[in-house]
């Protein structure tokens, strides 16, 4: 049992406006094709006879579907087709071709040039706006669904960037710019397990300014600052490798991560570091050390013994720190 079909052709139009650029050299075409969508509602009709000023309408038009003759005088239709397609203004507009050859080799030549279709003419009225509204329809929903895709990409873009700005807000320290605490715990430990699996030496450097608390008494808090950020600088350009890292983990406390390192070279580091400091020649009149700023500095390195625990290097930079405090400041101790 067969049911008919439903030819209900008086659907409601797509609520977008189609635009219609026929080029063909008779005029006679050009009036039945406007008498045919003359009653169509939404649909704007430009007809071009001259060949040669085909690609100049279809930029000015901006046609959602071209029709398009074959033979004509001068170019030929062909010729014209493959100039659409390689004009950015017209090259994704659907393009019917018009024609009253039905030679398949014909037909076939007008699709590989780069045409969606092929009506005979004149077509009738019924199946014409069809195709018209068909192929404009798809032509609007590829320019939203472009429009879309550059809208999500943009918002991609911008989420990246916030997430960037966030991940860079919560990993470094406001005053000095360097790594804060929070990512020096996260850095160190993976470093830790790195070094552990590896089995490659971990140095750390725990650097610490001395006679701190009487500068700002001296000169102020915020003259503090500015000292603070000087030296913070200067640590900053020992982190050379990519993975080493310079971080303050405290009011004027610092350090350094640097993996894979010798423990000779590491000492070297630590001893530039702290006569780089003491050329900064912040004066610090209370300081017994040239009366400059200075920084005591406490390193150590571990080969990482499998599951042992990263405190083992801090406690043992902290250690040497704190002998380097003991025995005078502004000096390395390990
Ligand atoms: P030592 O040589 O033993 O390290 O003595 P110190 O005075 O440096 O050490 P202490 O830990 O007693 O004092 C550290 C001082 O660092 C206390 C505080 O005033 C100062 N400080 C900590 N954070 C900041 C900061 O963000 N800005 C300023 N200006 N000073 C700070
Ligand atoms: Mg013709
Ligand atoms: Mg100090
Ligand atoms: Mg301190």
């Amino acid at each position: 049992m067969y049911t008919e079909l439903n030819l209900d052709t008086d659907q409601p139009p797509d609520d977008y406006p189609v635009m219609v650029l026929l080029v063909d050299d008779q005029a006679m075409v050009g009036e039945a094709v406007r008498r045919a969508l003359s009653n169509q509602i939404n649909i704007d009709f430009h007809y071009c006879a001259h060949p040669d000023e085909a690609i100049e309408a279809a930029q000015k038009t901006r046609p959602t579907v071209i029709l398009q003759d074959l033979v004509m005088p001068g170019i030929d239709g062909l010729t014209l087709v493959r100039q659409y397609r390689a004009n950015p203004a017209t090259r994704n507009v659907p393009i019917i071709v018009l024609s009253t050859r039905e030679d398949p080799a014909v037909k076939s030549a007008a699709f590989t040039a780069g045409a969606n279709d092929y009506l005979v003419k004149l077509p009738d009225t019924i199946e014409l706006v069809a195709r018209i509204r068909y192929h404009s329809r798809s032509y609007v929903n590829l320019l939203q669904r472009d429009e879309a895709y550059r809208a999500l990409r943009q918002s991609q873009q911008q989420l990246l960037e916030t997430n960037l700005e966030l991940q860079r807000l919560t990993n470094s320290d406001g005053l000095t710019g360097l790594a804060n605490r929070r990512y020096f715990d996260e850095y160190f430990g993976a470093e830790w397990k790195r070094a552990e699996r590896e089995q490659s030496p971990l140095s750390l450097l725990m650097i610490d300014i001395d006679d701190f608390k009487l500068y700002n008494d001296t000169y102020g808090h915020l003259a503090g600052d500015t000292a603070l950020k000087q030296v913070a600088e200067s640590i900053g350009t020992f982190a050379r490798r990519p993975t080493d890292l310079a971080a303050r983990i405290g009011g004027e406390e610092f350090v350094l991560v640097l993996p894979a390192m010798s423990p000779e070279h590491m000492v070297a580091q630590a001893e530039k570091l702290q006569t780089a400091v003491h050329a900064l020649n912040i004066a610090h009149s209370g300081s017994k050390n040239d009366a400059r700023v200075t920084v005591s500095i406490g390193g150590a390195t571990v080969v990482p013994v499998r599951g042992s625990s990263q405190t083992k290097l801090v406690e043992a930079a902290d250690q040497a720190l704190y002998r380097a405090k003991r025995s005078g400041k502004n000096r390395v101790e390990t």
